[in-house]
């Protein structure tokens, strides 16, 4: 029902509204990555740049309150984004304890998976190795399956919807597979089935501290989505448009994220933070750290964790990850090192006159925490991303699908053309 109510209020909007203007589309918007121009429908989140993301109208301190906890007054099950996500409502503890069964029940990776990872060299990176992965798991694609049987187009959704399951559910398998591979000799932990899908993630990991059990539940629930145009659900929609199946279209959408400018920012955090620990030792003064940030600005890099496509304030990601390192590791010296980043980064950015958004976003926090827990190995952490951002993809691929919308095809032009036609327009 919820599917026919959508379908015609699209159909409504389409009809009653087709023609009304967004804005105008400028030279910059053109040149500079698509910037503030509006071109895709996301149904299920929605970035403010003031304040952040919300999932399906609900902001993270708000999801906090409301979604199912595994821990009284703890983080939220992810399982309970996912329900949200998907329907639009939030879950009963009932309903997501139900979803966590379930994608147990869809958990069971093929053999082949593991041989294709295993094809690879070990010192391959790790989003190499996950991505490979997920690429051995399309064998398995219900979507692929059905429309070659063929099918109404009205029926897309349905194995789209199976597929999308069957990968959240299979993911913490292979990822763990792939951390144990690399950095554990090969030697894999078997899942708990008596445990929620972040948690036992985080067991098969190695890691089985409630406490990071919580940490792995508020991560893998803050990273799922972040409206339609960051480059990895934009990715995975552009490529789902095409009807290429979710398997195709997620391994898309990760190596979009493996770019250091997107997901990749949290393996450049750590080890960059970490650089600053070697180099100056542990109690860094602030004219000290300055100095390292103008170093890293002066050598043509980026300062990893800071600035942002849409937001223009500290990302609330950033804002609740914080919170949760003061309420559990606040002696931590790479929590306060990143605390002090906080104070001296900022200022130096906006100094520097061109960077929009001085601000941290959800990188600049994340692996101080994974650190303080034993999962040391920044090089991993962009998986963890892949992980978590596979419930947001998923979730809008089969409304993608359930809402009939049509292959992504933007209208590109060439250099003289635009001159010519600022030319014609100046005339
Ligand atoms: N350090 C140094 N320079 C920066 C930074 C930064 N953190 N952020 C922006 N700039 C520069 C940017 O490189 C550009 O310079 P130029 O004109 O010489 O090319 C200028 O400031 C204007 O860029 P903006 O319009 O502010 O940012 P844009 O929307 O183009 O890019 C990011 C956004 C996120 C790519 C950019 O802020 C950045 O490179 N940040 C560091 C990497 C990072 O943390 N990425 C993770 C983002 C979150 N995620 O998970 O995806
Ligand atoms: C994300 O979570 O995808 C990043 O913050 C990047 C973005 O939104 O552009």
């Amino acid at each position: 029902v919820n599917c026919i109510l959508l379908q015609d209020r699209l159909k409504k909007l389409k009809s009653e509204h087709g023609k009304v203007q967004l804005g105008n589309i400028t030279v910059d918007m053109v040149l500079g990555g698509m910037r503030g121009m509006t071109g895709m429908l996301w149904e299920t989140s929605l970035l403010d740049p003031e304040e952040g993301i919300r999932f399906r109208g609900l902001s993270i301190p708000e999801c906090q309150k409301v979604l199912p906890a595994a821990v009284k007054d703890g983080e939220p099950l992810p399982e309970g984004l996912l329900w949200l996500l998907l329907t639009g409502k939030v879950p009963t503890k009932e309903q997501v304890d139900a979803l966590s069964k379930e994608l147990l029940s869809r958990s069971t990776v093929p053999g082949y998976v593991y041989k294709a990872i295993d094809a690879l060299p070990v010192t391959a990176h790790p989003m190499t190795q996950f991505t490979t992965g997920v690429m051995a798991l399309q064998v398995d694609s219900e979507f692929q399956k059905a429309y070659n049987k063929g099918m109404p187009k009205t029926k897309f959704w349905e194995p789209t919807y199976e597929d999308c399951l069957n990968l959240i559910s299979r993911l913490p398998q292979v990822a763990s597979y792939v951390y144990r591979r690399i950095f554990k000799d090969g030697k894999a932990i078997a899942a708990d089935n008596t445990l929620d899908y972040a948690a036992n993630f985080s067991h098969m990991l190695g890691f089985d501290d409630p406490k990071m059990l919580e940490l792995m539940r508020l991560y893998i629930t803050i990273h799922t989505d972040h409206e339609g145009g960051n480059v990895s659900a934009h990715t995975g929609h552009l490529v789902g448009s095409a009807l290429s199946d979710p398997y195709l279209s997620f391994a898309a959408a990760l190596n979009g994220l493996a770019g250091p400018l997107h997901g990749l920012a949290n393996q450049e955090v750590l080890l960059w933070i970490k650089s600053v620990m070697e180099e100056t030792g542990s109690n860094i003064t602030t004219d000290q750290l300055k100095e390292y940030v103008w170093k890293t600005l002066k050598s043509g890099k980026v300062v990893p964790g800071y600035g942002h496509g849409v937001l223009r304030n500290t990302d609330p990601r950033y804002s609740c990850q914080r919170e949760f390192a003061l309420k559990y590791l606040p002696e931590d010296p790479l929590f306060q090192l990143v605390s002090k980043l906080y104070e001296v980064v900022p200022p130096i950015l906006t100094e520097l006159g061109k960077v929009k958004n001085p601000w941290p976003n959800v990188d600049a926090h994340s692996g101080v925490l994974l650190n303080h827990f034993g999962l040391t190995e920044a090089r991993y952490y962009t998986v963890l991303f892949g992980v978590s951002r596979s419930i947001g993809i998923g979730s809008q691929l089969i409304w993608d699908r359930a809402l009939g919308l049509p292959l992504e095809r933007p209208k590109s032009v060439t250099m003289e053309w635009l001159e010519n036609h600022c030319k014609k327009v100046a005339a």
